[in-house]
Order: C-alpha cells, then structure tokens, then sequence
C-alpha cells in the first residue's frame, strides 16, 4: 500500500493541551495520517472514538498498540512496537493497516516479511520524546530504505530544518512530536509542503531514493 503523501501526526494521550484540539489543528493543517498514543487503557476509548470521529474522510486513523481497541472502534490500522506483539500474530489480528515500530535493518526486513503496510524507522536524530534510544542516524535509514520496499515513516528529532535529508535518504513521510508542539497547524502544513516539494523533485529526477543495486529484488520492486 502507498500512505498519503502527508505528515504523520502522533496524537499521545499525555502530552500536554487538549488532545482533541491538537488534532483539529493537525489536520487543519493538512495532515492525512493520524495515530492516537495512550498508555493509560482505561481512558483510550473514549478519546479514540472521538479522534476517529475528527479523522472521518480526513485521515487515516491509527491506534497505537492496542489492536483490541482499533477492531472495536473501527480504526483504520493498528501501530505495534517491537515489544508489543509478535509480528506475525499481529498480523493475523490486525484487520487493516499494520505499521511496526523499527530500529535497524534486521527489523525492518522482519517487519515486511510479516507483512506489515509500513514501518516506523527511528530515532533518526537525539530525541527529547524518546531519550532511551540510541539515534541510529541517516546511514541507518539508507541501508533499511534498500532493504525494505513498504512506506518508511521516519521519527525521531525530525524538524522542518533536517526533514528534506531524511526524505533524500529514503523515508517516505516524516513524524514528529516535538517540532509540531508549539504551532502545529503551521508546522504540520510546513512538513506538508516540504514532503509535497520531496514527491514532485523524486518524480522529476526518476526516484531519487538511495538505491545502489537496483538489479536486486528490493531495487526493482520500488
Ligand atoms: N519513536 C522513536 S523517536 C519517537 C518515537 C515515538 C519520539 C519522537 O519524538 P520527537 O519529539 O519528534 O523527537
Ligand atoms: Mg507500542
């Protein structure tokens, strides 16, 4: 599958303001894709039926590990992390949209071989949201983009500064927490026009993605 050509937006339970509000603002500002984060199961529900209710005939609406939640509320995909769920029973599980949280080119590999419709692939940069990982840098996200043909959806200290050369080298859309914090409908729309300007540039010049061998499988299926 191709993911909407948008900024993914991660609307997380225990970030500070009204959760609803953000989301409004996000896709106000363009963006197709968002994936509601709760640790807390007790109040998920809830707050999930009501970012739904925002995304309908806007955006994708994912939920973030609990696959139980998005069957019952009629998400649109479910998002797991590498310890949340083995991949291949996710799969099973999942009706819909399944993207897999991945930090190197072992899991991202894994993560396509089960089936997954895109991965994460992050922290690309030093992360405020998430310090307990180690950046794997642009290197990282080049070796995965050509092992791999599913949607990459890079996170991790992504800003409108350094988002064109995480695109040049190979994610397919961008996600970020911190950088859409303070404005976030002008920010979501920045990141939008920076991925449109992407898309256009790629079209153009005939894929610009970092593919060294593309004799092999992975090459020639992009
Ligand atoms: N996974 C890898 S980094 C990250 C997640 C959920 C957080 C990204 O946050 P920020 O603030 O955009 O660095
Ligand atoms: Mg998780």
């Amino acid at each position: 599958m191709e993911l909407p050509a948008s900024f993914y937006f991660i609307a997380d339970g225990q970030s500070a303001g009204d959760i609803l509000t953000r989301v409004q603002e996000a896709i106000n500002g363009g963006a197709q894709i968002v994936q509601y984060r709760e640790k807390r199961r007790s109040v998920a529900e809830r707050w999930a039926r009501e970012i739904m209710a925002l995304c309908k005939g806007k955006a994708l609406f994912i939920i973030n590990d609990h696959v139980e939640l998005a069957q019952r509320v009629g998400a649109d995909g479910v998002h797991i992390g590498q310890e949340d769920m083995e991949c291949r029973k996710a799969r099973e599980e999942i009706r819909g949209i399944m993207g897999v949280s991945t930090h190197n080119v072992e899991e991202a590999v894994r993560a396509e071989e089960c089936g997954a419709d895109y991965i994460g692939v992050g922290p690309v940069f030093k992360s405020k949201t998430k310090t307990e990982r180690i950046p794997i840098g642009l290197d990282e996200l080049k070796k995965i983009r050509r092992a791999v043909s599913i949607p990459i959806v890079a996170i991790g200290g992504i800003t409108l500064e350094n988002a064109g050369l995480v695109l040049k080298s190979g994610a397919d859309t961008i996600c970020a927490i911190s950088a859409v914090s303070g404005d976030t409908e002008r920010t979501v729309r920045r990141f939008n026009q920076i991925i449109s300007e992407h898309r256009r540039r790629e079209k153009e010049e005939g894929g610009n993605k970092p593919r060294e061998d593309t004799t092999s499988p992975a090459g020639a299926q992009r």
